[in-house]
């Protein structure tokens, strides 16, 4: 099944001089509406009637996220703040977070993407599809909502965690269809025996997942764990949220949703666009958001175009499973944390130093962080009970200002290994990449 079929499959000339016509119309929106987008052009002496194709996309300036934090919270908004009828965040690389606003339109938008996106996974009216995405300002949840809503799916808005009950409602509800992180599907199935719960009782024939990377490997470990079919959905919040692409039954590369997002491949280094099929960093331009468009929003993930048709019908072209970023970002249970936000926590406390390792393990498919610091030489003691509460405040800080739990490991002061270069700051010991 295809849910838009005019879209899906149109020819790739006629999505050309669609996605050109929509750029156009995008651009002289931004440039009347947004300053920062205004004063980079006419820095370039770029005026919108340069911009009349997707050939022209190359003349325009990239965006990326310190732009959003540099303009936080709505400086890149584009409509009326009476416009905007949903905000979510995700995060930033310091401090702030990073702010998206949506026009009735773009829900409307989402929901069509994520219909696509599910319809592509087999996903329909039938299903019962439950829900285990974040729901709140991560984008996850009420993101894939909508879309399940409009497929005629019955959708179970579980939310994450609370592993017992995601089984016992599926048992219960007959849920046919997931949707979660790749590393909780493993969790979820593994936890099947400590509750009880018999796979034979549960209906599941499909999982939609994505929010982190996930390697071939673990795809073959879900399908093999659940009997299902593992599908794989892209999206960040800047651009949309979960939907931006997703892979059909066939799972051989996730159909991009051209004609609202347009795809480039860059050099991270030059920032030169890169001949197709080659590997490179992701970037995206918007080209029928309305709350907030971006041009050449670099999503620091490392990918491929492919356009070879796919066995499905689809002419959209797709990108291959994302093998990494481009910058140090991680993904610690479907959340993204910046190194750099751990240090701007540190630098806060008067009791510790920032130097700090970060070393993330992967144990029963659960991300576990265990965190280094160095204690200044004025705080460090020996005394039990002050440690004690030194370890209980620096984790405390981390968790409401990053949002994940860490294990807190103190160190004596000038004990972390220096640096003569970039200091080797995270250990990532989950081979995921
Ligand atoms: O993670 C949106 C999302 C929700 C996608 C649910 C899919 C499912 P952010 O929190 O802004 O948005 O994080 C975006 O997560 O730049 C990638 O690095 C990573 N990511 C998302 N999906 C995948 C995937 C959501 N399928 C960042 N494979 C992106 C690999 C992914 N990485």
């Amino acid at each position: 099944m295809i849910w838009n079929r005019t879209m899906e499959c149109m020819s790739r000339e006629d999505m050309r001089s669609y996605q050109s016509e929509k750029l156009h119309s995008m651009v002289e929106r931004v440039y009347h509406n947004v300053p920062f987008y205004r004063d980079r052009m006419q820095q370039m002496h770029l005026s919108p009637e340069d911009i009349r194709s997707v050939d022209d996309l190359q003349k325009l300036p990239f965006t990326v996220k310190t732009d959003l934090r540099d303009n936080y919270p709505f400086g890149l908004f584009a409509v009326p703040q009476s416009q905007i009828i949903r905000l979510h965040a995700s995060s930033g690389t310091t401090g702030k977070p990073t702010v998206v606003g949506y026009s009735r339109a773009d829900i409307a938008v989402w929901a069509e993407v994520i219909a696509r996106s599910l319809t592509a996974a087999g996903i329909g009216q039938n299903d019962v599809l439950q829900v285990a995405y974040g729901y709140g300002l991560f984008t996850g949840g009420l993101g894939v909502h909508y879309g399940a809503e409009k497929t005629g799916a019955s959708v179970i808005p579980i939310s994450s965690g609370n592993t017992r009950r995601q089984l016992q409602l599926m048992e219960d509800f007959g849920t046919t269809a997931i949707a979660c992180t790749p590393s909780y599907a493993l969790y979820l199935a593994e936890s099947l025996q400590e509750f009880k719960i018999k796979r034979e009782n549960i209906k599941l024939k499909v999982g939609i997942f994505g929010a982190e990377p996930w390697t071939e490997n673990m795809r073959k470990a879900i399908e093999e764990k659940w009997g299902i079919i593992a599908i794989d959905i892209y999206g960040l919040s800047e651009i949309i949220g979960p939907g931006v692409g997703c892979e059909c039954i066939h799972r051989c590369g996730m159909h991009i949703m051209e004609d609202h997002f347009i795809p480039e491949i860059i050099d991270p280094q030059t920032l030169e666009v890169l001949p197709p099929g080659s590997r490179g960093e992701l970037v995206f331009t918007t080209v029928t958001k309305e709350g907030m468009p971006l041009i050449r929003y670099r999503t620091r993930d490392l990918t491929r175009i492919i356009d070879e048709p796919c066995a499905c019908g689809r002419t959209t072209v797709r990108i291959e499973k994302c093998c990494g970023r481009s910058d140090d970002m991680l993904i610690i249970r479907g959340v993204n944390v910046f190194p750099s936000q751990i240090e701007s926590v540190l630098l806060e406390m008067k009791e510790t130093k920032p130097h700090y390792q970060l070393i993330v393990e992967r144990e029963h498919n659960l991300d576990l962080v265990t965190l280094m610091v160095e204690v200044d030489e004025q705080f460090f003691s020996d005394e039990i009970k002050m440690l004690e509460a030194l370890t209980a405040k620096i984790a405390h800080n981390v968790q409401s200002t990053l949002g994940i739990s860490v294990k807190v490991k103190l160190a004596e002061p000038k004990s972390i290994e220096r640096s003569e270069g970039k200091a080797k700051r995270v250990i990532d010991k989950r081979n995921i990449g």
